[in-house]
């Protein structure tokens, strides 16, 4: 538990319907913010809310009137978790369908824009903002078949980045977090379409996927630094996975 004296602030973490964000709104309840859990699905959100004495929002990022709807809901802002995102697909750049590959730019960047645009005030308000955006280490190398996800996971590492330099000399901190593999309800469901097979074929074998509690751990530690300790980035693997390429499975 945090000793910060300020029992009033808040967290938004969009995103919160399951996985990293669920266990980061969890996280970040437990060190004391209030925290306003932000998706698409009302009934996930709504008792995520309800179990962490926080508030619901219904939002979806990609969507910049729902994002409006969001920030109308939040006047000081502490902590903002961009943590709504995802991938679709595993195909060649050859053969790789471009509506999802929009629709990953869409979710992993434009969301992000969106909601920290819409956030900036409150953030300022705080006096102390902390932005946290889930990356990915899809954002610092290829893997085959990545193309659309890795593409759009370096652009948000450049956006984060860019981000720190322009608020330079403001009390708002910037940081990004960079899961490697993370067993989740839903990422690689997500992935391959609600083939469940094909999603539980990524983790086989691997002794100990991060789990999302992991990476929301390491969120909250970000989000709990002193004041003028900025993480610019964290790296965060399971010891089974060497790197993107090199994972020990048994
Ligand atoms: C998830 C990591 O390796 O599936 O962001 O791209 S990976």
């Amino acid at each position: 538990m945090s000793t910060d004296p300020r029992p009033d602030r808040t967290a938004v973490v969009t995103g919160a319907s399951s996985g990293i964000g669920a266990a980061t709104a969890r996280a970040l309840a437990a060190e004391g913010f209030h925290v306003v859990c932000a998706a698409r699905r009302t009934d996930r959100v709504a008792a995520l809310a309800d179990e962490i004495g926080g508030t619901a929002v219904t939002c979806d990022v990609t969507d910049r009137g729902s994002v409006g709807a969001l920030a109308d809901a939040v006047a000081t802002c502490h902590v903002l978790v961009n943590n709504a995102g995802g991938a679709i697909g595993l195909d060649p750049v050859e053969s790789a369908d471009p509506d999802h590959w929009r629709q990953m730019y869409d979710v992993n960047v434009i969301g992000v824009l969106h909601v920290t645009q819409a956030l900036l005030p409150a953030l300022r308000a705080s006096g102390d903002g902390v932005v946290v955006n889930v990356g990915s280490t899809a954002g610092r190398g290829a893997y085959e078949g990545g193309g659309g996800y890795t593409a759009a996971k370096h652009a948000l590492r450049v956006v984060t980045e860019t981000l720190r330099l322009e608020l330079n000399g403001e009390p708002i901190r910037i940081s990004e977090v960079a899961p490697g593999m993370v067993h989740t309800e839903e990422f690689s469901l997500k992935r391959f379409g609600g083939d469940r097979d094909r999603a539980e074929a990524v983790y086989a074998g691997v002794d100990q996927p991060l789990l999302a509690e992991d990476v929301a751990d390491a969120i909250a530690w970000i989000a709990t630094r002193p004041s003028h300790v900025d993480v610019d980035e964290l790296v965060i693997r399971p010891r089974a996975q060497a790197a993107a390429h090199k994972v020990h499975r048994s």
